[in-house]
């Protein structure tokens, strides 16, 4: 045990020995769920999440649990028929809840809002109208490009009200990807912002939106949210607020099947066309409920919950919209980075609101462990009970200052293992039944069944091998947009019709704990952010004189991974600052500022196999300074002799 007069460093340290934390006897009292038979139950899962979606308001209940009859295209709730918005604000107000919190909303400039339960029942249904006023219908796709402001809830829940598909894109996607996302989903309507507030600075959205967008949408709505004079085109560009003032106050939430669509959201996949992941009604808002309380020992009377994602990824449409609404939660929305106005903004956060429960990425945490002790150490964060992470895997030094800096030794942490594809939490430990391991997601929760298996489908043992889900469960995707065969490709082809292929390598040890090791297709994890090779390799050939690029990810002590692109110029160019520069741009121009490369690698050729294909594998080698495996296959062996001399000139 820590003894007094070690450094922080040291008490890390010996920390770092302990396998296994057990939560408190204190969290265990307290508990909700602290009976281990939940996982034989989860055995039988039709019927356990049957139990699951009884929580939820049915306006007409289900006649069949799960059709699988026609792997992998799955139906849950049958004939079930339910509104989401009706779940998430309706419920609460009839029971006379309205007056609770729902976000207290924090901006940028420390200005405050505390929206009511109420308060979002009225709005949601006052933009419901508006969005039938302006033409839209059941089914048809609404685009959502704004920041973390309440509006982005108000906008969801509407649709969800009319059952209109919304497509969120992310606030930190350039212009240029919103209006390759809106190409795609056909939508014909955007939402978004006049300016949206970054560290003091306002970034033009509503501009940048003028100079891709043409007359690809009919429709633009537009939130104020600074005095930045956006450009409006009459007839196609409306005020939100004069919208909203316009508007009937009274909209019924429309009866859906439970496998209508809720949403649609572009993740990266292993080509450089985003994957459209299709969430449906009943089975999403089920599984999301249930995983938002059971994780994180949600008490929705006491707790002050507080995801620090943004609401334009997937942690936040389930853990900062659906499932913490559908379960009455008052949640924290901040509109900024963690940096600014001061290292401490978050901390200042946790103090102000009493937080109680934090869910976040371990890159922040490991921004937070650069940035220093004294931050945390300035603010009373005596409110937290439990902590949690996702994104990616913590390294367990993150782990344990998370654990202990953060959560003053007090707090279990969840590290919460699950993608976009499965829409809620799949792997990590209930706090108060199973112990945590520093960097192991943890098990499979209750109803979900996961396996290591090796190249012909087997059970791996305890060696490393593809991660797969052998069952369905009802927050899964049900397909890709517009994209069934791809949809079955990309994950049901490799193991069968009923075998999920994650797309992560893993390795799970004697104690069925599963420990992930990282991405196995050409997909790049920056901070917790999915991005493709190949759409960073498109956006840098985009630039007239750029040849050839190959982008590999390259393990970082801040990021988790890195981008490193190789480029090769036309003709006899050289390389120059210059144009390091302008290529960043160009991939911030075309996919956002996260996606810029960190390094930029000049190369006369890359390395390729006869076929002509890139191997990143040998890339990724030579940047992270290893030895060179067999190099026979390629078509030029002498490239990678080339490439290590380049490489040396820079260090
Ligand atoms: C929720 C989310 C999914 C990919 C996933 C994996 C990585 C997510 C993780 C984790 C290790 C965790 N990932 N959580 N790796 N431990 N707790 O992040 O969705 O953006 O679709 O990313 O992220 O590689 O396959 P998404």
């Amino acid at each position: 045990m820590a003894t007094e007069g070690q450094t922080l460093e040291q008490q890390l340290e010996e920390l770092l020995d302990d396998e296994k934390f057990s939560p408190s006897e204190d969290f265990v009292e307290q508990a909700v769920i602290t009976d281990p038979k939940i996982y034989e139950q989860g055995e039988d899962y039709e019927a356990f999440w049957a139990e699951r979606a009884e929580a939820l308001h049915w306006d007409t209940k289900w006649e069949q649990v799960l059709d699988w009859s026609n792997p992998p295209f799955a139906k849950w709730f049958v004939g079930g028929k339910l509104n989401v918005s009706y779940n998430c604000l309706d419920r609460h107000v009839e029971a006379g809840n309205g007056g609770r919190v729902a976000y207290h909303w924090r901006g940028e400039e420390g200005e405050e809002l505390d929206v009511t339960y109420a308060d979002l029942h009225s709005d949601v249904q006052k933009f419901a109208n508006a969005l039938k006023s302006l033409g839209v219908r059941k089914g048809d796709v609404v685009a959502v490009y704004l920041p973390m402001i309440p509006e982005v809830a108000v906008a969801m829940l509407a649709c969800a009200r009319i059952g209109a598909i919304h497509n969120v894109v992310f606030g930190g996607f350039s212009a240029e990807s919103v209006r390759e996302r809106i190409e795609f989903s056909e939508a014909k309507i955007l939402i978004t912002v006049d300016g949206a507030r970054r560290k003091g600075k306002t970034a033009p959205i509503k501009e940048n939106v003028d100079e891709v967008i043409g007359d690809l949408v009919d429709t633009i709505v537009v939130v104020k949210r600074s005095d930045n004079d956006a450009p409006m085109k009459a007839g196609r560009d409306h005020w939100y607020g004069e919208l909203l003032e316009a508007a009937d106050a009274d909209c019924p939430p429309e009866p859906m099947d439970a496998e209508d669509p809720l949403y649609i959201l572009y993740t990266s996949g292993s080509t450089a066309k985003p994957k459209g992941i299709l969430h449906t009604t009943g089975g999403y808002l089920t599984g999301v409920a249930y995983t938002h309380a059971a994780v994180f020992d949600l008490k929705p009377e006491e707790d002050i919950y507080w995801c620090a994602a943004d609401v334009g990824w997937v942690t936040g449409h389930s853990y900062i919209i659906y499932g913490p609404l559908a379960n009455g939660t008052t949640s924290v929305m901040y509109e900024g980075a963690p940096d600014y106005p001061g290292k401490d903004i978050w901390w200042e956060i946790v103090e102000r609101y009493k937080v109680t429960i934090m869910y976040c990425a371990p890159t922040a945490i490991r921004a937070c462990m650069k940035w220093g002790v004294e931050h945390p150490a300035s603010h009373d964060l005596s409110s937290l009970r439990l902590l949690g992470t996702v994104g990616e895997p913590i390294n367990p030094k993150a782990w344990l200052w998370y654990w202990k800096v953060v959560g003053g030794g007090r707090c279990p942490i969840v590290d919460t293992w699950w993608q976009t594809e499965t829409g809620g939490v799949m792997i990590t430990t209930l706090p108060a039944l199973l112990d945590a391991k520093p960097g192991s997601a943890g098990k499979p929760l209750p109803g979900i069944e996961a396996a290591v298996v090796d190249e012909e489908g087997n059970d791996a043992g305890t060696e490393q091998g593809y991660l797969v889900l052998k069952r369905p469960w009802p927050s899964m995707l049900r397909t890709l947009y517009k994209e069934d065969d791809r949809f079955v490709e990309t994950y049901w082809n490799k193991f069968g019709k009923d075998t999920y292929l994650v797309g992560d390598a893993a390795r799970r040890d004697e104690d069925g704990y599963f420990w992930i090791i990282g991405r196995i297709d050409d997909v790049v994890n920056v901070s917790g952010h999915r991005l493709s090779t190949a759409e960073v390799e498109s956006a840098i050939v985009s630039h007239g004189k750029v040849a050839e690029a190959a982008v590999i990810g390259q393990a970082d002590e801040d990021t988790g991974q890195a981008i490193t692109a190789f480029v090769t110029l036309e003709g006899d160019l050289d390389g120059t600052d210059e144009l390091i520069a302008e290529i960043r741009e160009k991939v911030a121009d075309r996919i956002g500022k996260f996606a810029r490369p960190k390094r930029i690698i000049w190369a006369d050729d890359l390395p390729k196999t006869r076929s002509g294909k890139i191997m990143r594998r040998l890339l990724r080698d030579i940047a992270e300074g290893r030895e060179l495996g067999d190099v026979t296959t390629l078509r030029d062996p002498s490239v990678m002799a080339q490439l290590e001399g380049k490489i040396k000139e820079r260090d």
